[in-house]
């Protein structure tokens, strides 16, 4: 075993990023080399994400890898999930992706669900219902000249991959995310892609983490200048790598995977596929290794990111640790509201959203910014809550301590909280857990390290810094916010 350079690509809903890791036994350094924003495009009524844009973000990161780094060992690549490009006959890109936040994909949900029920396909798919789920966004599609064009569906990192490599595939972790992949059998659901009348080779083959994808190819040889690089799949679903970096001792812990979403669960060995499950909209999707993330979409940090934007429009003040500090300053439950009302999801004015929601819940909505930011912090940790509760009762595993990671681990404020609400010690960090885990999983295929997820874990517990949030206060005000958040 030797020490490797690696580049962790991860595009989160709010950026982009190219990591640079040094990896090796007893070592694992990550360095920013290029970050770039993510930023929605509406054409013509619809939500896009400029996948260009963010493959040109990805070379140029690539190209610092390799002056860095003086040449690369690896590339891995991870991304938010469910969306997908179509590719023509010739392989072509068919336009650009479209958002998980357009409101088009939720007008297949009923004409689905008159194909396949919902409970049966919790059965079959184990997924939370998410309106934007792949399944009903490929079903809205049905019909249009682009997806008549379509040969193939890539999920956003495996279309990256397709660029810098020529190869396609589908890399496991993300295809559990599509509401198309057996949560029994791992492999895709042929069964209810015949039933929804969606061609089976829309979908390339399966690929687990740590494949070699392929290399890279000589065109973006000359424009990285890079050698022949293997690409190798990683959990490409960010939030598989994120909790594949979740820095655990043992298996008695659960996760927030804390950035634009509040990924809340625990890691199983087998997915639960029971009706209590779906109902409390708990989802099984696939981790690194084989194992389960069995947790639940919290709306997350989303509703600071996009109140931050509406106040930034309107000239107010939108500097979001300032705001924070004024936070902490107002007092507790001033206000809390259901952050997963769905009416939270697309984009627009999530303040006058939320004021709209204590209205209708009899509350005083908050008078101020800082008012709003609290209100969102307190019933994020309110949702974590309830959400870590739900998972230790819906699987059976209990937990000792929450391990908060992503870009939340940033906000003292949201941590405390979290260990207030969930009465369990809070370890926060580390905030790029997702390269981490996207950087370690590259490095075990290419040998610089041995073992499995807890030897992973144990190198980022001995070389990451992290802090620990004890829990205070008492329960009861937690206990009567719960009662005041009406579901
Ligand atoms: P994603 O991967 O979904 O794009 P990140 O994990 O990068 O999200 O997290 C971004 C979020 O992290 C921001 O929306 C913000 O709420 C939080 N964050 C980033 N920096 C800070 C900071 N200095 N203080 C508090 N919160 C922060
Ligand atoms: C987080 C995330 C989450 C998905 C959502 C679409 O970035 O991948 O796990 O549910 O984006």
């Amino acid at each position: 075993t030797r020490e490797l350079s690696l580049a962790a690509v991860d595009l989160g809903a709010s950026s982009g990023r190219v990591m640079a890791a040094r990896v090796g036994p007893g070592r694992l350094d990550l360095t920013e080399l290029h970050r770039f924003p993510n930023r929605p495009v509406r054409t013509a009524g619809t939500l896009h994400w400029d996948v260009l844009g963010l493959y040109a973000g990805v070379l140029d990161g690539l190209r610092a890898a390799g002056r860095e780094a003086d040449g690369l060992d690896g590339i891995g690549i991870d991304s938010w999930a469910v969306d997908v490009g179509l590719l023509d006959a010739d392989g072509a890109l068919l336009g650009n992706p479209v958002h998980y936040r357009d409101a088009r994909h939720e007008t297949a949900v009923p004409a689905v669900h008159a194909v396949v029920p919902p409970d049966e396909l919790y059965r079959v798919n184990g997924l939370q219902h998410l309106p934007f789920n792949t399944v009903f966004q490929l079903a809205a599609m049905r019909g249009t000249a682009r997806f008549a064009a379509a040969r193939q569906a890539l999920l956003v990192p495996d279309l990256l991959a397709y660029w810098l490599t020529g190869a396609r595939v589908a890399e496991v972790t993300n295809a559990s995310t599509t509401g198309l992949l057996d949560a029994t059998t791992r492999q895709w659901a042929t069964g209810l892609l015949d039933r929804l009348e969606l061609p089976r080779d829309l979908l390339a083959d399966l690929v687990q983490p740590g494949d070699e994808i392929g290399r890279l190819t000589a065109e973006v040889r000359a424009e990285t200048g890079l050698g022949e690089v293997p690409v190798v799949a990683v959990g490409s679903h960010d939030t598989a790598s994120a909790v594949a970096g979740v820095p655990a001792r043992g298996d008695r812990f659960a996760y927030v995977s804390c950035g634009t979403w509040s990924l809340v669960g625990v890691e199983l060995e087998k997915p639960v596929l029971t009706e209590a499950g779906r109902t409390a909209g708990f989802t099984n999707e696939l981790g690194v290794d084989g194992t389960v993330r069995y947790l639940h979409n919290v709306m997350g940090l989303w509703l600071l990111q996009e109140s931050l934007r509406t106040w930034a429009a309107a000239g107010l003040p939108a500097d979001l640790p300032e705001l924070l500090a004024a936070a902490a300053r107002v007092p507790a439950f001033t206000a809390v509201v259901d952050v997963d009302d769905p009416r939270f999801l697309p984009p627009g004015d999530v303040p006058a959203r939320i004021a709209q929601v204590c209205t209708e819940t009899g509350q005083t909505p908050p008078q101020s910014q800082a008012e709003t930011v609290r209100c969102v912090v307190d019933s994020l940790a309110l949702a974590y809550r309830r959400t870590v509760r739900a998972a230790v009762e819906l699987s059976g595993r209990d937990v000792d301590v929450v391990h908060l990671v992503g870009g939340g681990a940033r906000n003292a404020l949201l941590c405390q909280l979290t260990a207030d609400a969930c009465q369990r010690p809070v370890l926060a960090g580390p905030v790029e857990a997702a390269a981490l885990g996207n950087a370690l999983v590259q490095a075990r295929a290419l040998g610089a390290l041995e073992g499995g997820l807890g030897e992973m874990r144990r190198l980022l517990r001995t070389t990451q810094a992290l802090v620990e949030y004890r829990p205070s206060g008492s329960d009861a005000g937690w206990a009567a916010a719960e009662a005041r958040v009406a579901r």
